[in-house]
């Protein structure tokens, strides 16, 4: 067959495109843009990498169970993703700002209450773009408690119950446009004996009117950004700081006595250039205790018609060291990424447009809160160049940092203390370890256990933005991949690739023994449970109640009868308690499925406006008689 007969080139294609791409980069800006249409120009071509030996001992034969669990977002897939890992299977999506048929999310009243709706009781937005999931904590690990992810459209946090793995809340932040970076605090910075996450911070990316009404349309330069903290347990707004140029990601300290963020646009400008008119950026960081204290002492503003307190971050406000809240510590520029270290210490901001990764050490940004260090950049304590286009890092819990490089399309692993070393003037510290090829162009990467005390230094997954040439073509689109490295020895090592259906941002690696679901629903946490006692159809005027229970391979009624024009409630509670027994309820012409797990109980809202007959039926197999697990739902005319 002629290798060229549908654009496939294969050969010397792939080492040109990374010297095109390293070359391109050097030029700066120019380099951003020409990188990304080199590689979608690649892209389009096709052609096959050299296939790469698997490692053979991370193989999970079938039957066998995955060691660890990745929590990772879908980008503007708009849900959340599980899979097992180093076998790269997926083994749950989760439903969040997107709508879903399967579960039906989006479709059943308890879904849409949590999504949010109109006046009418459709859904307020459809739409969302996840990036970052973080795991709430105890005494500095992951408790398997919650899950938090972002929607950076619509500036929304969601929380997912580990045990059920469903979302549970919704909050939308106020005056905030740009939700991007989120992070769960470890600690409560004063009472230690909270060594659990109660507090999820999220940070405001793009500027806006404050509040976003109207006014000021014209000049950008009065626009401000806000970040903001949720209480974990109520999801409800805590407080939020506003504060000179934008939030982009955000890392807490294991002490909780910091949060930051890194800035991209120090600069407040609107527009691309100006957003890059500093050689310097800077990582904000945020005194927990401080801002509580002005909350508590009524120090505060609100916006527009927003309730939650709002404490001034901004420079001017905080020129004193001692009563500031806030501390901007000048790194490289337009920084993208700021990750702590499992060791407590340290915060690794990445320079994105400068080849650095900026080391702070937040024992000095408390001693520049308490007076006792003269400039915040003194917290800086290395500084090393690592390459091209640094976005994120990662660690393995045994000194080293691991950080995509995007330009590049390389990951590489280097060594804090020597980075530490040669910024204090030691030549010959050895700061680059290894750089390793990624397929292509890496975002986030993150690590087993990374994000915790108990890193483990296992693996390493790369989330790439890029796949071109590594699966089988399918149209246009290709899929992303995410590249699972074995990060366990003195070399990196590449176990797998797995795709990633648009696109993958965040995730966070866990051991698997800190998940611990539930197998059934317990029927007593629905308060709308149907029972045998109030089964049956109830009518009030034009409005119908319908109480279904479903247990294979049958409904309860096998005729349900209504009036045109009603509108219908239908109630379902599976009555089943056996593990893994679900039953679907769709209905015809109406527009719903939904699906009911053993002993939960779900309901949907309607108008009966066509009349006629319509099979509600089972649509999850659930029992050799699952074709005919069906009732006849009537609509007089
Ligand atoms: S952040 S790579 Cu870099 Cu939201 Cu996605
Ligand atoms: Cu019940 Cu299929
Ligand atoms: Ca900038």
């Amino acid at each position: 067959m002629d290798s060229k007969e549908n654009g496939v080139d294969n050969g010397a294609e792939q080492s040109g495109r990374r010297g095109f791409l390293s070359k391109s980069a050097a030029l700066g800006l120019a380099g951003v843009t020409l990188g990304l249409v080199a590689c979608k120009e690649e892209a389009a071509k096709g052609g096959e990498a050299a296939p790469q030996k698997a490692g053979a001992s991370k193989e999970i034969a079938p039957g066998q169970l995955d060691e660890y669990y990745a929590f990772i977002s879908a980008g503007h897939g708009g849900e959340a993703r599980v899979l097992g890992l180093p076998s790269g299977r997926t083994l749950k999506r989760i439903p969040v700002f997107n709508t879903d048929c399967m579960v039906g999310w989006g479709v059943t009243n308890e879904s849409k209450a949590i999504m949010g709706t109109k006046a009418d009781g459709s859904l307020k937005y459809t739409t969302g773009d996840t990036h970052h999931v973080h795991g709430s904590y105890k005494d500095g690990t992951y408790d398997g408690r919650w899950l938090f992810v972002n929607d950076k459209i619509h500036s929304r946090l969601a929380r997912i119950r580990m045990d059920t793995m469903e979302c549970d809340k919704i909050v939308e932040l106020p005056n905030v446009m740009g939700f991007h970076g989120l992070f769960t605090d470890k600690c409560d910075p004063v009472d230690t004996k909270i060594n659990y996450t109660t507090r999820v911070f999220c940070g405001g990316e793009f500027h806006i009117p404050l509040p976003n009404d109207g006014r000021d349309l014209d000049d950008p330069t009065k626009w401000g950004t806000l970040f903001s903290c949720v209480n974990a347990e109520t999801m409800e707004l805590k407080w939020q700081c506003r504060i000179d140029g934008n939030n982009d990601l955000v890392a807490t300290s294991y002490d909780g006595k910091l949060a930051a963020s890194n800035q991209y646009n120090t600069e407040n400008a609107a527009d691309l250039n100006g957003m890059m008119a500093a050689e310097r950026d800077a990582c904000v960081f945020f005194n927990i205790e401080r801002i509580e204290a002005l909350v508590k002492a009524g120090k505060f503003t609100t916006i527009g018609g927003s309730k939650v307190p709002v404490v001034d971050g901004r420079k001017a406000a905080n020129s004193d060291p001692k009563t500031a809240v806030t501390c901007y510590v000048p790194v490289g520029k337009n920084p993208h990424g700021v990750n702590a270290s499992p060791d407590g210490k340290y915060f690794v901001c990445s320079g994105k447009l400068s080849p650095t990764a900026t080391v702070i050490e937040l024992k000095r940004v408390l001693a520049w809160f308490n007076g006792e260090l003269k400039e915040p950049r003194d917290a800086v304590v290395a500084e090393p160049e690592i390459g091209l286009g640094p976005l994120h890092t990662a660690f393995d819990g045994k000194g080293n940092a691991y950080t995509s490089l995007f330009l590049d399309s390389q990951c590489v692993k280097w060594n804090v203390d020597a980075a530490i070393a040669q910024f204090k003037g030691d030549k010959t510290a050895k700061v680059i370890i290894e750089k390793m090829d990624v397929h292509y162009q890496p975002g986030h990467n993150y690590s087993s256990m990374g994000e915790t005390k108990e890193a483990d230094g296992k693996y390493l997954n790369s989330g790439n933005k890029f796949s071109k040439d590594r699966f089988l073509p399918v149209g246009p689109l290709h899929p992303e991949t995410e590249q699972l490295i074995d990060i366990s020895g003195s070399k990196m090592h590449l176990v797998a690739d797995h795709t990633a259906y648009s696109e993958p941002h965040d995730g966070i690696i866990v051991r698997r023994d800190v998940v611990k679901t539930r197998q059934i629903y317990n029927m007593d946490d629905f308060p709308n449970a149907v029972k045998p006692e109030n089964a049956g159809i109830e009518r009030h005027g034009n409005k119908v109640h319908v109480r279904l229970m479903s247990q294979a391979p049958a409904y309860s009624m096998p005729i349900i009868k209504v009036k045109k024009g009603d509108e219908v409630t239908l109630t379902l509670t599976n009555h089943d308690k056996v593990e893994d027994l679900t039953h679907g309820c769709a209905l015809p012409t109406y527009n719903i499925n939904f699906i009911v797990n053993p002993q939960e109980t779900k309901s949907v809202t309607f108008k009966a406006d066509h009349a006629g007959a319509f099979w509600l039926y089972c649509t999850h197999f659930c029992h050799a008689l699952h074709l005919e697990m069906r009732s006849r739902f009537l609509v007089e005319a």
